[in-house]
């Protein structure tokens, strides 16, 4: 869809707030940095002793420790906004970052949201209307329709009996794993569709579902793009993100293991050509499903993620700096041919959790070793006497690891997770080192499921 002006608006500024916290407010506040920008920090009251805050130029609190009432507030963001001169919000991930009426309401307040016009992102909030523009784009779908399920039930047996079971119930409001059920054979559909259609209504405030064929193996690959607002787009990339539970990725790794150039290349492609289709602007995830040789486009993420720093080593470019840059309107500096994939690089997600019951794990960090040396990198917001709310998610830091070849990257991360020491609080990181050590993991052996299943055998050991 192309947008009009009014929702294309970049523009010159020179204050950016970060509407985070944790570690992902400490890394963009360091690309503001570098790019000779100031900085506005702010914080709910549980956060009132975080580090960004005294590096920030300016620092806000804006409301009480529950998200809703703080990272969550539109009003209170904006006002702090205007207060602090800011001219820019950087929404971060989670939290405000993939909502279109607040991309839209900064637009309306004279700031620049840092991140796709808010058209983009109901496009592709809207499971459907994401799916549609990527079969109009020529981008490969999982085999199902592009539109919502209708009401008939002959229709709807025979839209499944055309796919073939198991086929999965989506619904259009979901994402990220929810609101969605298999169908393994036709004798439960009906009920699966009207299961699914009141936890969406409920959930998401629409009823609206699609179907698509179950893939039963498949592994999580995406693609990150990056886009200008002149009509210039690059993939940087392909990261696997198999390594999950409950739909929280643990590991993530560039590029992924085994999958080469040639058939990922038109996929890339394919990607960069949807962006344009678009009008797509800033930083975004192609999230594929890939079993047996293809990939299926399942969900675009519209905004900076958690695991951009593999891709970030692996293709040297800085992803929160040209994500800024685009949205004050430079030209991309950088064409698909400059793009380059070296070496190889893992992110490992440290949580504050508990390591058999996985419940978050809040207190004090009496001791924090963090590791050093070539090809390591750390971000993190922590530090000793830092205290671990309860309030917000676990995630405490991310180790990532570059290394010439996988073998080395796994080595090194190995490395890393032994000088990482974490004390006063629970953490994954005993978790992850027995990861670092399994075997098909190792050689590139894994699915979507094999965390999931990893973990019940070393229960059960
Ligand atoms: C699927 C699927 C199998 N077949 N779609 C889960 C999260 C959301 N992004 C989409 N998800 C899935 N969609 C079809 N047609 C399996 C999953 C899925 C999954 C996907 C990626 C990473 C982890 C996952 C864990 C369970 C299910």
């Amino acid at each position: 869809m192309p947008e009009t002006p009014e929702q294309s608006a970049t523009g010159r500024f020179d204050t950016v707030l970060i509407a985070n916290r944790g570690e992902i407010a400490v890394r963009i506040q360091r690309a503001c940095r570098d790019l000779g920008l100031k900085t506005v920090a702010i914080c709910s009251e549980a956060d009132r002793e975080a580090p960004y805050g005294s590096t920030a130029d300016s620092f806000l609190c804006i409301g009480p420790s529950t998200a809703a009432k703080s990272y969550l507030n539109q009003d209170a963001i904006l006002l702090a906004a205007r207060l602090a001169g800011a001219g820019a919000i950087h929404p971060g991930y989670g939290f405000l970052s993939e909502n279109a009426a607040f991309a839209s309401a900064a637009e309306k307040a004279g700031l620049t949201f840092i991140g796709p016009t808010s058209s983009s992102i109901a496009t592709m909030g809207d499971k459907i209307s994401a799916k549609r523009a990527m079969v109009a784009a020529g981008v490969p779908c999982v085999p199902g329709p592009d539109t919502a399920l209708p009401d008939d039930p002959a229709t709807i047996e025979r839209i499944a009996l055309e796919i073939g079971y198991p086929v999965i119930i989506k619904a259009a409001g979901g994402g990220g794993g929810r609101g969605m059920r298999v169908v393994p054979k036709a004798d439960v559909l009906h009920e699966a569709i009207a299961l699914t259609r009141e936890e969406a209504r409920k959930a998401f405030g629409s009823p609206s579902l699609y179907m698509e064929k179950f893939l039963e193996h498949p592994r999580h690959i995406e693609i990150q793009v990056i886009c200008d607002d002149h009509g210039n787009a690059v993939w940087l990339g392909h990261r696997d993100c198999s390594m999950q539970r409950r739909h929280q990725k643990v590991v993530e790794e560039a590029p992924a293991a085994g999958i080469v150039p040639d058939i990922i290349q038109p996929v890339g492609m394919a990607c960069v050509q949807a962006c344009l289709q678009i009008g797509y602007r800033g930083v975004g995830t192609f999230e594929f499903l890939y079993e047996d040789g293809a990939f299926y486009f399942i969900e675009m993420n519209t905004r900076l993620q958690v695991e951009h720093p593999v891709t970030e080593m692996t293709s040297g470019v800085d992803i929160v700096q040209a994500q800024i840059k685009a949205a004050q309107g430079h030209v991309l500096d950088l064409a698909q041919g400059d793009v380059t994939c070296e070496g190889h690089s893992f992110e490992c997600r440290i949580n504050a959790e508990d390591p058999d019951s996985f419940l978050p794990s809040a207190g004090v960090v009496t001791h924090l070793a963090l590791p050093t040396g070539p090809g390591i990198r750390v971000d993190t917001h922590i530090h000793a006497g830092y205290k671990v709310s309860p309030y917000y998610d676990s995630l405490i830091a991310k180790l990532i690891v570059h290394a010439p070849t996988r073998a080395e990257a796994m080595a090194r991360m190995r490395e890393a997770l032994a000088g990482t020491e974490v004390e006063g609080i629970s953490t994954n990181i005993p978790f992850l080192r027995a990861l670092f050590e399994d075997g098909a993991f190792a050689q590139g052996e894994t699915d979507i499921h094999y965390l999931e299943q990893w973990l019940k055998l070393r229960r059960a050991a």
